[in-house]
């Protein structure tokens, strides 16, 4: 977003294009913005490795895929401790190479969340004269039992929020340590 809060017109275009979900009565939605000061290709690979959420989610402890990497694919989610679940299984939904777009849901686990379905989208943008990458995550989640929608999307939204800022360090280091060793 820029820096009133307003969506460019590009943004609009991606979430129309990318982020439609079919929001139920009893079901929350947003999404997350992040700029990425690394080229898409760095950013891309982070994001594309649906068996490897460890490398930039920092809740996450381990993950298990069973089989090979494929639309349907299940991963078996560890998530570190002092939060309020163990475990999620999680489906592979879309990823797609040439659009940039990954599309995972939640099937289970022993946390609260209940039909979670989520997408990433990553765009090319040039930012400060560099090459650099826009990353759009949008979610569609059952409200909990007891929970109203702002909590639920508050929860959500401060876990994608870190996840969306790690991914940005780890995008940046490595892009650095290109640059180093050209
Ligand atoms: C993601 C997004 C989310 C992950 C949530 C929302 C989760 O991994 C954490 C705590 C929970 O209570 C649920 O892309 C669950 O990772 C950090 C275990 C699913």
């Amino acid at each position: 977003m820029n820096v009133a809060g307003r969506l460019s017109g590009a943004e609009k275009e991606y979430l129309k294009k990318h982020h439609r979900h079919e929001i139920k009565d009893d079901q929350c939605s947003s999404y997350l913005i992040k700029r990425v000061k690394a080229p898409l290709h760095l950013v891309w690979s982070l994001v594309r490795r649906f068996d490897q959420p460890q490398k930039y989610k920092p809740f996450v402890s381990q993950c298990v895929v069973k089989g090979d990497l494929q639309i349907g694919s299940l991963r078996e989610v560890n998530v570190k401790s002092g939060l309020p679940a163990t475990t999620s299984t999680e489906r592979l939904e879309l990823l797609d190479d040439d659009k940039h777009i990954l599309t995972v849901r939640i099937v289970g686990g022993d946390h609260r969340l209940k039909n979670y379905s989520s997408t990433v989208s990553v765009h090319p943008e040039v930012i400060e004269g560099r090459q650099g990458t826009l990353v759009i995550e949008s979610f569609v989640v059952d409200v909990p039992e007891g929970n109203t929608k702002d909590e639920t999307c508050y929860f959500i939204e401060a876990v994608i929020s870190c996840n969306l800022k790690s991914l940005a360090d780890v995008s940046e280091r490595l892009a650095m340590d290109d640059n180093t060793i050209r």
